[in-house]
């Protein structure tokens, strides 16, 4: 078989002092964080659409991405190639999983039935390359978005043969990431929102996202696929307005159409921020609910209002996500799905391991850092002493939903004024944690 990535060994993990760009300085997979390896913490996935199918265009220029399995051949026999190259650099890597659209890994030929034929295909291959390599699949996906029969939504379309389409695509990707063992599946609206609300009925349109996620949780019993469903909020693009815009809508939308224990969400960073949210308020508010399900690891630039979908080699956002991930409890489904693509000037093979490497390494050091926060105690011994107020007799009945109003007057009338306000010590808490990164 031909080798694609010939001058790249297996990643090692070569400590902080190294000053080799092919070498992790912060990842090391066995290593034992808080009672788990690295590797069981941070559950790393390649997003297949960024890393071996997207060519780097944009939308003022053409692909530049040189992808060394890219020798002209096209339709399925292509793609078996790029199925090879992933595989490759994956193992070299060291990621335990990946992701997919339908589409990234496979074709869409002329009818439905011509390419449920092309993803048999490449499936059969994938399955191989996992059973080979030990390599899973994180979660699986249909792309809604790309052919122009979605233009107007999928599951939202005012076309109701686009509707069945895309339920048509949806069952046929729930098998396949059946086929092949993932842990999960992912529904991301693309195009599920609207661009002028002069020809849009919402409510119809939401009725219908209901029942179309209804059908895959009933389809997902029938089969007998044991992964979790999630669904990953973003605000716009390409739309004006997507459905699913914030961590808090999705749990809205969930809650109103009894979907919530179906279901958990695939939080990303640089969707967070085109919402108006830091990452971290969009996972809390998830843990909140008790629907974290997974992440898409990224970031946006902030001198671009646009899902850059870049990297993330921010230690403060890597820290963040660590400290609400591991006071969750950790994944169980979900993992950090590197949900980013390298710049269209990094079109060299290499630059696709300069990537992740540093987005493994970014992690890595969120993670310690974020459990050294925790051993430390202080961040969560000022949070419980904040609310101390909150442990008396009548705070707890109210807590339990057992006080009245009639209650808290006489509690608070005698003593006419509410005890002081002790201070937030927000820039304290500042530094506590600068002290750890
Ligand atoms: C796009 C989304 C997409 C989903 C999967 O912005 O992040 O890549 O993760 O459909
Ligand atoms: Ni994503
Ligand atoms: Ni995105």
């Amino acid at each position: 078989m031909a080798e694609y990535f010939p001058g790249v060994s297996k990643i090692e993990f070569g400590g902080p002092k190294s000053k080799n760009p092919l070498e992790f300085k912060h990842y090391n997979a066995d290593e034992v964080v808080a009672g788990k390896t690295m590797r069981d913490h941070l559950r790393f996935s390649v997003a297949y659409w960024h890393t071996f199918t997207n060519p780097l265009s944009d939308p003022f220029g053409v692909g530049t991405a040189k992808r060394p399995w890219d020798d002209g051949t096209t339709g399925v026999a292509g793609a078996i190639n790029r199925v090879r190259g992933a595989f490759e650099f994956m193992e070299k890597l060291g990621v335990p999983f990946y992701a997919f659209h339908d589409r990234d890994v496979a074709p869409e030929g002329k009818t439905l039935k011509e390419s449920h034929a092309n993803l048999d295909a490449i499936a059969k291959v994938l399955k191989e390359e996992q059973a080979r390599t030990g390599i899973k699949l994180l979660w699986g996906t249909a792309n809604l978005f790309s052919n122009p029969r979605y233009m107007h939504g999928a599951a939202t379309s005012p076309n109701f043969d686009a509707f069945a389409f895309a339920g048509a695509q949806v069952k046929k990707a729930l098998e396949v990431t059946h086929e092949l063992g993932g842990a999960g599946y992912t529904f991301w609206g693309g195009r599920e929102g609207y661009s002028t609300l002069y020809n849009t009925d919402i409510k119809r349109e939401i009725d219908h996202l209901g029942r179309f996620l209804h059908m895959a949780v009933d389809y997902k019993k029938q089969i007998g696929f044991q992964g979790t469903f999630y669904i990953e909020p973003k605000p716009k693009e390409p739309t004006k307005h997507q459905y699913d815009s914030d961590a808090a809508a999705c749990l809205n939308f969930l809650r109103s159409y009894d979907l919530t224990s179906h279901f958990k969400l695939n939080i990303e960073a640089n969707h967070a921020t085109l919402a108006g949210h830091e990452m971290m308020h969009e996972l809390e508010v998830a843990v909140a609910a008790d629907a974290l399900g997974s992440i898409d690891a990224n970031t946006g630039d902030p001198m671009l209002g646009w899902d850059t979908d870049q990297f993330p080699t921010n230690i403060y956002l890597t820290a963040q996500c660590m400290l609400v991930i591991l006071k969750m409890g950790g994944f169980s489904t979900g993992g950090i799905n590197f949900d980013a693509k390298v710049r269209r000037e990094s079109f060299e093979p290499i630059d696709l391991f300069h990537a992740h490497i540093g987005g493994m390494d970014a992690f890595a050091r969120g993670l310690k850092i974020a459990h050294a926060i925790r051993e430390d105690g202080r961040l969560a011994a000022f949070v419980a002493e904040r609310y101390s107020s909150w442990n008396g007799d009548l705070a707890r009945k109210v807590e339990s939903g057992k006080a009245t109003l009639a209650d808290l007057e006489a509690y608070i009338a005698p003593k006419g004024e509410a005890a002081a306000n002790p201070s937030g010590r927000q820039e304290m808490l500042e530094n506590l944690i600068n002290e750890f990164i």
